[in-house]
Protein backbone atom coordinates (compact mmCIF):
# COMPACT_ATOMS: atom_id res chain seq x y z
CA UNK A 1 0.00 0.00 0.00
CA UNK A 2 2.61 2.49 0.97
CA UNK A 3 4.79 1.18 -1.85
CA UNK A 4 2.05 2.09 -4.09
CA UNK A 5 1.11 5.64 -2.89
CA UNK A 6 4.77 6.35 -2.78
CA UNK A 7 5.29 5.63 -6.88
CA UNK A 8 2.05 7.46 -7.31
CA UNK A 9 3.49 10.27 -5.73
CA UNK A 10 6.79 10.24 -7.50
CA UNK A 11 4.59 9.74 -11.05
CA UNK A 12 2.49 12.77 -9.91
CA UNK A 13 6.11 14.51 -9.58
CA UNK A 14 7.31 13.52 -12.69
CA UNK A 15 4.74 14.52 -14.67
CA UNK A 16 5.05 18.37 -12.95
CA UNK A 17 2.60 18.23 -10.59
CA UNK A 18 4.03 20.69 -7.91
CA UNK A 19 2.12 19.36 -4.70
CA UNK A 20 3.58 16.07 -5.78
CA UNK A 21 7.11 17.53 -5.92
CA UNK A 22 7.11 19.70 -2.84
CA UNK A 23 6.10 16.59 -0.89
CA UNK A 24 8.91 14.84 -1.80
CA UNK A 25 11.11 17.43 -0.97
CA UNK A 26 8.67 17.55 2.08
CA UNK A 27 10.71 13.74 2.57
CA UNK A 28 13.55 14.81 2.64
CA UNK A 29 14.23 13.43 -1.36
CA UNK A 30 15.34 16.56 -2.56
CA UNK A 31 17.58 14.88 -4.93
CA UNK A 32 15.23 13.18 -6.57
CA UNK A 33 12.58 16.55 -6.60
CA UNK A 34 15.86 18.08 -8.44
CA UNK A 35 15.99 15.42 -10.60
CA UNK A 36 12.60 16.03 -11.77
CA UNK A 37 12.47 19.60 -12.11
CA UNK A 38 15.81 19.85 -13.95
CA UNK A 39 13.23 18.49 -17.13
CA UNK A 40 10.74 21.16 -16.29
CA UNK A 41 13.37 24.32 -16.73
CA UNK A 42 11.27 25.75 -19.07
CA UNK A 43 8.16 26.31 -16.62
CA UNK A 44 8.74 29.80 -14.65
CA UNK A 45 6.95 28.36 -11.75
CA UNK A 46 8.81 24.91 -11.13
CA UNK A 47 11.92 26.97 -12.76
CA UNK A 48 11.53 29.12 -9.06
CA UNK A 49 11.22 25.87 -7.04
CA UNK A 50 14.16 24.71 -8.32
CA UNK A 51 16.70 27.58 -8.47
CA UNK A 52 15.30 27.42 -4.46
CA UNK A 53 16.21 23.93 -4.31
CA UNK A 54 19.82 24.86 -6.15
CA UNK A 55 20.43 27.34 -3.42
CA UNK A 56 19.56 25.37 -0.60
CA UNK A 57 22.17 22.37 -1.46
CA UNK A 58 24.58 24.65 -2.12
CA UNK A 59 24.57 24.12 -5.86
CA UNK A 60 25.64 27.67 -6.84
CA UNK A 61 26.91 26.21 -10.26
CA UNK A 62 23.70 24.94 -11.53
CA UNK A 63 21.55 27.76 -9.66
CA UNK A 64 23.75 30.42 -11.61
CA UNK A 65 23.04 28.61 -15.04
CA UNK A 66 19.50 29.26 -14.16
CA UNK A 67 20.01 32.85 -13.78
CA UNK A 68 22.08 33.45 -16.63
CA UNK A 69 19.94 31.53 -19.39
CA UNK A 70 16.86 31.53 -17.96
CA UNK A 71 15.62 33.85 -15.68
CA UNK A 72 17.98 36.77 -14.17
CA UNK A 73 15.04 37.90 -11.63
CA UNK A 74 14.95 34.50 -9.82
CA UNK A 75 17.60 35.58 -7.73
CA UNK A 76 18.02 38.46 -5.21
CA UNK A 77 20.84 40.85 -5.25
CA UNK A 78 22.02 38.94 -2.29
CA UNK A 79 21.71 35.25 -3.93
CA UNK A 80 23.20 36.67 -7.06
CA UNK A 81 26.26 38.27 -5.72
CA UNK A 82 26.54 34.78 -3.72
CA UNK A 83 26.08 32.86 -6.36
CA UNK A 84 28.61 35.11 -8.61
CA UNK A 85 31.15 34.72 -5.76
CA UNK A 86 31.28 31.09 -5.87
CA UNK A 87 31.60 30.83 -9.53
CA UNK A 88 34.12 32.50 -10.02
CA UNK A 89 32.24 35.94 -11.74
CA UNK A 90 33.92 38.13 -9.20
CA UNK A 91 33.61 41.73 -10.99
CA UNK A 92 29.83 40.86 -11.37
CA UNK A 93 29.44 39.38 -7.68
CA UNK A 94 30.82 43.15 -6.86
CA UNK A 95 28.51 44.76 -8.66
CA UNK A 96 25.52 42.63 -7.02
CA UNK A 97 26.84 43.47 -3.37
CA UNK A 98 27.80 47.01 -4.28
CA UNK A 99 23.43 47.11 -4.95
CA UNK A 100 23.04 45.82 -1.37
CA UNK A 101 24.58 49.15 0.07
CA UNK A 102 25.66 48.39 3.49
CA UNK A 103 28.81 48.71 4.51
CA UNK A 104 29.72 44.99 4.71
CA UNK A 105 28.60 44.39 1.20
CA UNK A 106 30.30 47.28 0.01
CA UNK A 107 33.32 46.05 2.19
CA UNK A 108 33.09 42.89 0.58
CA UNK A 109 32.37 44.63 -2.97
CA UNK A 110 35.73 46.25 -2.63
CA UNK A 111 37.77 42.90 -1.72
CA UNK A 112 36.34 41.22 -4.54
CA UNK A 113 36.85 44.00 -7.10
CA UNK A 114 40.40 43.91 -5.50
CA UNK A 115 40.76 39.96 -6.29
CA UNK A 116 39.65 40.63 -9.71
CA UNK A 117 42.48 43.00 -10.40
CA UNK A 118 40.46 46.39 -10.73
CA UNK A 119 42.20 48.09 -8.06
CA UNK A 120 40.38 51.88 -8.73
CA UNK A 121 37.60 50.54 -8.41
CA UNK A 122 38.20 48.71 -5.31
CA UNK A 123 39.29 51.91 -3.76
CA UNK A 124 36.06 53.90 -4.68
CA UNK A 125 34.18 50.79 -3.24
CA UNK A 126 36.54 50.90 -0.30
CA UNK A 127 35.83 54.51 0.14
CA UNK A 128 32.26 54.12 0.16
CA UNK A 129 32.09 51.93 2.80
CA UNK A 130 34.26 53.58 4.97
CA UNK A 131 31.48 56.79 4.09
CA UNK A 132 28.71 53.76 5.32
CA UNK A 133 30.46 52.10 8.34
CA UNK A 134 29.60 53.11 11.83
CA UNK A 135 32.53 54.19 14.28
CA UNK A 136 33.48 51.13 16.34
CA UNK A 137 34.01 48.58 13.03
CA UNK A 138 35.53 52.04 10.88
CA UNK A 139 39.36 51.06 11.92
CA UNK A 140 38.67 47.17 9.81
CA UNK A 141 37.79 49.03 6.59
CA UNK A 142 40.87 51.93 7.19
CA UNK A 143 43.03 49.01 7.85
CA UNK A 144 41.98 47.04 4.36
CA UNK A 145 41.68 50.46 2.54
CA UNK A 146 45.30 51.18 3.50
CA UNK A 147 46.63 47.95 2.69
CA UNK A 148 45.19 48.71 -0.57
CA UNK A 149 46.68 51.43 -1.37
CA UNK A 150 49.76 50.21 0.02
CA UNK A 151 49.60 47.92 -2.31
CA UNK A 152 49.26 49.70 -5.56
CA UNK A 153 52.03 51.99 -4.19
CA UNK A 154 49.96 55.49 -3.13
CA UNK A 155 50.92 55.27 0.64
CA UNK A 156 54.29 54.74 1.73
CA UNK A 157 53.63 51.56 3.84
CA UNK A 158 53.95 52.43 7.27
CA UNK A 159 57.27 50.79 9.08
CA UNK A 160 57.91 49.24 12.03
CA UNK A 161 59.52 52.32 13.27
CA UNK A 162 56.85 54.51 12.19
CA UNK A 163 54.40 52.43 14.29
CA UNK A 164 56.25 52.33 17.01
CA UNK A 165 56.94 56.37 16.98
CA UNK A 166 53.02 57.00 16.77
CA UNK A 167 52.46 54.31 19.34
CA UNK A 168 54.66 55.73 21.78
CA UNK A 169 53.59 59.25 21.23
CA UNK A 170 51.37 59.34 24.45
CA UNK A 171 54.42 58.55 26.85
CA UNK A 172 56.54 60.93 25.04
CA UNK A 173 54.15 64.05 24.88
CA UNK A 174 54.17 63.20 28.81
CA UNK A 175 57.24 62.92 30.11
CA UNK A 176 59.29 64.53 27.13
CA UNK A 177 62.29 63.59 28.32
CA UNK A 178 64.01 64.76 24.60
CA UNK A 179 63.51 68.04 25.63
CA UNK A 180 64.54 67.67 29.52
CA UNK A 181 68.27 66.59 27.80
CA UNK A 182 68.19 69.14 25.46
CA UNK A 183 70.68 71.69 26.74
CA UNK A 184 69.35 72.37 29.91
CA UNK A 185 71.57 73.61 32.94
CA UNK A 186 72.74 70.88 35.19
CA UNK A 187 71.45 71.66 38.64
CA UNK A 188 69.27 69.96 41.02
CA UNK A 189 66.20 70.58 39.93
CA UNK A 190 66.62 69.01 36.89
CA UNK A 191 67.35 65.33 38.68
CA UNK A 192 64.35 65.40 40.72
CA UNK A 193 62.19 67.03 37.03
CA UNK A 194 63.78 63.46 35.66
CA UNK A 195 62.93 61.29 38.30
CA UNK A 196 59.35 62.87 38.48
CA UNK A 197 58.99 62.10 34.79
CA UNK A 198 59.96 58.57 35.11
CA UNK A 199 57.48 58.23 37.82
CA UNK A 200 54.84 59.46 35.68
CA UNK A 201 55.94 57.09 32.78
CA UNK A 202 55.47 54.46 35.28
CA UNK A 203 59.43 52.94 35.13
CA UNK A 204 59.04 52.48 38.53
CA UNK A 205 60.83 53.72 41.86
CA UNK A 206 63.52 51.49 42.19
CA UNK A 207 64.56 52.35 38.30
CA UNK A 208 64.04 56.23 38.75
CA UNK A 209 65.91 56.19 41.82
CA UNK A 210 68.68 54.25 40.22
CA UNK A 211 68.58 56.23 36.94
CA UNK A 212 69.17 59.39 38.36
CA UNK A 213 71.71 58.48 40.89
CA UNK A 214 73.96 57.02 38.14
CA UNK A 215 72.94 60.29 36.28
CA UNK A 216 74.18 62.49 39.13
CA UNK A 217 77.33 60.71 39.39
CA UNK A 218 78.25 60.74 35.66
CA UNK A 219 77.71 64.70 35.85
CA UNK A 220 80.01 65.01 38.73
CA UNK A 221 82.69 62.40 37.42
CA UNK A 222 83.40 64.25 34.35
CA UNK A 223 82.36 67.76 35.51
CA UNK A 224 79.62 68.09 32.84
CA UNK A 225 77.36 71.32 32.78
CA UNK A 226 73.97 70.88 30.29
CA UNK A 227 71.82 68.00 30.24
CA UNK A 228 72.43 67.14 26.86
CA UNK A 229 75.73 65.63 28.02
CA UNK A 230 73.86 63.22 29.79
CA UNK A 231 71.51 62.13 26.95
CA UNK A 232 74.02 59.09 25.48
CA UNK A 233 74.59 58.25 29.27
CA UNK A 234 71.04 58.18 30.14
CA UNK A 235 69.78 55.74 26.64
CA UNK A 236 73.19 53.70 27.82
CA UNK A 237 71.84 53.06 31.48
CA UNK A 238 67.88 52.51 29.99
CA UNK A 239 69.11 50.06 27.77
CA UNK A 240 71.43 48.19 30.52
CA UNK A 241 67.63 47.65 31.79
CA UNK A 242 65.92 46.98 29.45
CA UNK A 243 68.11 44.80 26.62
CA UNK A 244 68.38 42.33 29.80
CA UNK A 245 64.68 41.85 28.38
CA UNK A 246 65.11 41.70 24.75
CA UNK A 247 64.30 38.28 22.99
CA UNK A 248 62.39 37.49 19.87
CA UNK A 249 59.59 35.47 19.70
CA UNK A 250 60.23 31.63 18.97
CA UNK A 251 58.92 30.89 15.26
CA UNK A 252 57.31 28.34 14.29
CA UNK A 253 59.10 25.06 13.75
CA UNK A 254 58.85 22.91 10.91
CA UNK A 255 55.82 20.28 12.46
CA UNK A 256 53.02 21.90 14.69
CA UNK A 257 53.83 24.62 17.05
CA UNK A 258 51.60 25.81 19.10
CA UNK A 259 51.56 28.99 21.08
CA UNK A 260 49.25 29.28 24.29
CA UNK A 261 47.80 32.82 25.83
CA UNK A 262 47.45 33.68 28.70
CA UNK A 263 46.28 36.95 30.54
CA UNK A 264 43.18 38.91 32.55
CA UNK A 265 40.41 39.93 30.58
CA UNK A 266 40.78 43.01 28.58
CA UNK A 267 44.55 42.67 28.37
CA UNK A 268 44.38 42.23 24.30
CA UNK A 269 45.02 38.06 24.21
CA UNK A 270 42.45 37.91 21.63
CA UNK A 271 43.62 41.17 19.65
CA UNK A 272 47.15 39.92 19.99
CA UNK A 273 45.94 36.59 18.66
CA UNK A 274 44.54 37.95 15.42
CA UNK A 275 47.46 40.19 14.66
CA UNK A 276 50.25 37.41 15.23
CA UNK A 277 47.48 35.28 13.24
CA UNK A 278 47.48 37.87 10.09
CA UNK A 279 51.27 37.92 10.44
CA UNK A 280 52.22 33.84 10.13
CA UNK A 281 49.52 33.37 7.48
CA UNK A 282 51.13 36.29 5.18
CA UNK A 283 54.53 34.24 5.36
CA UNK A 284 52.19 31.43 4.07
CA UNK A 285 51.69 29.07 7.00
CA UNK A 286 48.45 27.32 7.62
CA UNK A 287 47.10 28.63 10.90
CA UNK A 288 43.95 27.40 12.97
CA UNK A 289 43.10 29.48 16.49
CA UNK A 290 41.56 27.67 18.89
CA UNK A 291 38.57 29.57 20.90
CA UNK A 292 39.39 28.33 24.75
CA UNK A 293 38.06 31.41 26.54
CA UNK A 294 34.60 30.21 26.48
CA UNK A 295 33.29 32.49 29.24
CA UNK A 296 31.19 34.93 27.06
CA UNK A 297 30.16 34.42 23.68
CA UNK A 298 31.01 38.22 22.48
CA UNK A 299 35.17 36.22 22.82
CA UNK A 300 34.34 33.58 20.87
CA UNK A 301 32.85 35.87 18.50
CA UNK A 302 35.79 38.47 18.72
CA UNK A 303 37.95 35.26 18.00
CA UNK A 304 36.14 34.57 14.75
CA UNK A 305 36.55 37.83 13.44
CA UNK A 306 39.39 38.10 13.86
CA UNK A 307 39.93 34.34 11.97
CA UNK A 308 38.20 35.50 9.43
CA UNK A 309 40.26 38.66 9.35
CA UNK A 310 43.54 37.12 8.99
CA UNK A 311 42.55 33.87 6.81
CA UNK A 312 43.08 31.42 9.81
CA UNK A 313 40.61 28.52 10.53
CA UNK A 314 39.05 28.19 13.90
CA UNK A 315 37.37 25.96 16.23
CA UNK A 316 34.72 27.13 18.47
CA UNK A 317 32.37 25.78 21.02
CA UNK A 318 29.54 27.33 23.00
CA UNK A 319 29.78 29.79 25.47
CA UNK A 320 30.36 27.71 28.70
CA UNK A 321 32.17 24.15 27.17
CA UNK A 322 34.75 22.88 28.60
CA UNK A 323 37.57 25.16 27.85
CA UNK A 324 40.36 21.89 27.73
CA UNK A 325 37.49 20.33 25.42
CA UNK A 326 38.05 23.02 22.63
CA UNK A 327 41.57 22.77 23.09
CA UNK A 328 41.45 19.11 22.73
CA UNK A 329 39.38 19.13 19.29
CA UNK A 330 41.64 21.74 17.87
CA UNK A 331 44.73 19.85 18.93
CA UNK A 332 43.30 16.56 17.22
CA UNK A 333 42.50 18.83 13.86
CA UNK A 334 45.88 20.48 13.61
CA UNK A 335 47.17 16.20 14.07
CA UNK A 336 44.95 15.17 11.06
CA UNK A 337 44.75 18.32 8.97
CA UNK A 338 47.73 20.13 7.96
CA UNK A 339 48.05 22.90 9.97
CA UNK A 340 51.73 24.81 10.83
CA UNK A 341 50.53 26.96 13.96
CA UNK A 342 47.79 26.66 16.38
CA UNK A 343 46.94 29.82 18.57
CA UNK A 344 45.29 29.18 21.78
CA UNK A 345 42.93 32.03 23.61
CA UNK A 346 41.96 31.67 27.50
CA UNK A 347 40.22 32.99 29.64
CA UNK A 348 41.60 35.07 32.18
CA UNK A 349 39.39 35.08 35.11
CA UNK A 350 41.29 36.32 38.36
CA UNK A 351 39.03 36.23 41.08
CA UNK A 352 38.81 32.73 40.23
CA UNK A 353 42.23 31.70 41.09
CA UNK A 354 42.50 27.99 41.91
CA UNK A 355 40.08 27.06 39.46
CA UNK A 356 41.69 29.49 37.00
CA UNK A 357 45.24 27.48 37.82
CA UNK A 358 43.56 24.39 36.96
CA UNK A 359 42.24 25.03 33.59
CA UNK A 360 45.54 26.46 32.59
CA UNK A 361 47.54 23.02 33.23
CA UNK A 362 44.21 20.81 31.91
CA UNK A 363 44.84 22.90 28.94
CA UNK A 364 49.16 22.31 29.04
CA UNK A 365 48.34 19.07 29.71
CA UNK A 366 46.53 18.53 26.50
CA UNK A 367 48.52 19.99 24.65
CA UNK A 368 51.48 17.78 25.59
CA UNK A 369 49.29 14.77 25.03
CA UNK A 370 49.47 15.39 21.55
CA UNK A 371 52.66 17.28 20.86
CA UNK A 372 54.86 16.96 24.24
CA UNK A 373 57.12 19.49 23.09
CA UNK A 374 54.79 22.33 23.00
CA UNK A 375 53.39 24.84 23.76
CA UNK A 376 56.68 27.09 21.69
CA UNK A 377 55.57 29.90 23.61
CA UNK A 378 53.26 30.38 26.46
CA UNK A 379 52.88 34.15 26.40
CA UNK A 380 51.54 36.16 29.13
CA UNK A 381 49.74 39.07 27.93
CA UNK A 382 49.82 42.21 29.70
CA UNK A 383 48.00 45.75 29.59
CA UNK A 384 50.42 48.84 29.51
CA UNK A 385 47.70 51.34 30.61
CA UNK A 386 47.82 49.69 33.88
CA UNK A 387 51.71 50.01 34.11
CA UNK A 388 52.77 47.69 37.09
CA UNK A 389 49.58 46.83 38.78
CA UNK A 390 50.13 44.02 36.06
CA UNK A 391 53.15 42.75 37.78
CA UNK A 392 51.05 41.39 40.90
CA UNK A 393 48.35 39.70 38.00
CA UNK A 394 51.38 37.80 36.19
CA UNK A 395 52.54 35.81 39.62
CA UNK A 396 48.91 33.55 39.40
CA UNK A 397 49.62 32.74 36.06
CA UNK A 398 53.63 32.02 36.30
CA UNK A 399 52.34 29.91 39.34
CA UNK A 400 49.65 27.78 36.86
CA UNK A 401 52.03 27.14 34.46
CA UNK A 402 55.38 27.66 32.91
CA UNK A 403 55.33 31.34 30.94
CA UNK A 404 58.59 32.03 28.32
CA UNK A 405 57.55 35.55 27.96
CA UNK A 406 55.42 38.26 27.83
CA UNK A 407 53.16 40.31 25.09
CA UNK A 408 52.94 44.23 26.20
CA UNK A 409 49.68 45.60 24.89
CA UNK A 410 48.63 49.38 24.47
CA UNK A 411 51.72 50.62 24.79
CA UNK A 412 49.74 53.40 22.72
CA UNK A 413 47.06 53.49 24.82
CA UNK A 414 48.57 55.63 27.52
CA UNK A 415 51.34 57.60 28.61
CA UNK A 416 52.70 54.44 30.58
CA UNK A 417 55.26 53.26 27.93
CA UNK A 418 57.84 53.23 30.99
CA UNK A 419 56.19 50.25 32.04
CA UNK A 420 58.04 47.61 30.12
CA UNK A 421 61.20 48.31 32.92
CA UNK A 422 59.56 47.41 35.61
CA UNK A 423 57.53 44.44 34.24
CA UNK A 424 60.87 43.71 32.39
CA UNK A 425 62.75 43.42 35.95
CA UNK A 426 60.68 42.23 38.50
CA UNK A 427 59.20 38.86 36.29
CA UNK A 428 62.61 38.35 35.05
CA UNK A 429 60.63 37.33 31.97
CA UNK A 430 61.74 38.53 28.02
CA UNK A 431 59.31 40.76 26.29
CA UNK A 432 58.75 38.96 23.25
CA UNK A 433 56.20 41.30 21.69
CA UNK A 434 54.45 44.75 22.09
CA UNK A 435 50.84 45.96 20.90
CA UNK A 436 51.37 49.37 19.65
CA UNK A 437 47.68 49.74 18.25
CA UNK A 438 44.28 48.21 17.61
CA UNK A 439 45.51 47.78 13.78
CA UNK A 440 45.99 44.54 12.36
CA UNK A 441 50.08 45.21 12.18
CA UNK A 442 50.50 46.92 15.55
CA UNK A 443 52.28 44.62 16.69
CA UNK A 444 56.09 43.95 16.93
CA UNK A 445 59.44 42.62 18.23
CA UNK A 446 60.48 44.44 21.11
CA UNK A 447 63.83 46.02 19.81
CA UNK A 448 64.85 47.75 23.14
CA UNK A 449 67.48 49.80 21.99
CA UNK A 450 64.88 51.50 19.46
CA UNK A 451 62.57 51.91 22.55
CA UNK A 452 64.64 53.50 24.11
CA UNK A 453 65.57 56.03 21.39
CA UNK A 454 62.43 56.44 20.65
CA UNK A 455 61.58 57.01 24.21
CA UNK A 456 64.32 59.87 24.99
CA UNK A 457 64.23 61.61 20.83
N1 LIG B 1 45.34 50.83 21.76
C1 LIG B 1 45.50 49.50 21.82
N2 LIG B 1 44.44 48.74 22.13
C2 LIG B 1 44.62 47.40 22.20
C3 LIG B 1 45.88 46.79 21.95
N3 LIG B 1 45.72 45.47 22.12
C4 LIG B 1 44.43 45.25 22.45
N4 LIG B 1 43.75 46.44 22.49
C5 LIG B 1 42.34 46.66 22.83
O1 LIG B 1 42.08 46.22 24.14
C6 LIG B 1 40.77 45.72 24.27
C7 LIG B 1 40.79 44.34 24.89
O2 LIG B 1 41.48 43.46 24.01
P1 LIG B 1 41.11 41.91 23.88
O3 LIG B 1 42.00 41.35 22.84
O4 LIG B 1 39.67 41.73 23.72
O5 LIG B 1 41.54 41.37 25.32
P2 LIG B 1 41.35 39.92 25.96
O6 LIG B 1 40.16 40.02 26.86
O7 LIG B 1 42.60 39.65 26.71
O8 LIG B 1 41.15 38.96 24.84
C8 LIG B 1 40.20 45.74 22.87
O9 LIG B 1 39.37 46.87 22.74
C9 LIG B 1 41.41 45.86 21.96
O10 LIG B 1 41.12 46.53 20.77
C10 LIG B 1 47.00 47.66 21.62
O11 LIG B 1 48.14 47.25 21.42
N5 LIG B 1 46.73 49.00 21.58
MG1 LIG C 1 39.55 37.72 24.52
Amino acid sequence: MLFWKKSQEEKLAERGDKSAILALVEKGKKERAIEILEGFKDNPELRGLLFRLYMEEGKYYYAYQLIEHYDPNLASAKEKALIYERVGELEKSAHEYAKLGDWESLKKAGLLLWQAKKPQQALEMMERALRQVPAIKRQEVEETLREMKEGLGLLQKEGLFERLRRGLKKTKEAVELGILFAGRKIEEGLFEELEEKLLKADVGSKTALHLVEELRKEALRKNLKTSDQLSEYFKKLLLEQLSKCEAGLKEPHKSKSVYLFLGVNGSGKTTTIGKLSHRFVKEGKRVLLAAGDTFRSAAIEQLEVWAKRSGADIIKKQEGSDPASVVYEAMQKAMEEDYDVILIDTAGRLHTKEPLIRELRKIRDIIKRFFPEEPTETLLVLDATIGQNSIQQAKVFKEAVEVTGVVLTKLDGSAKGGAVVPICRELNLPVKLIGVGEGIEDLQPFDAKTFVEELVA
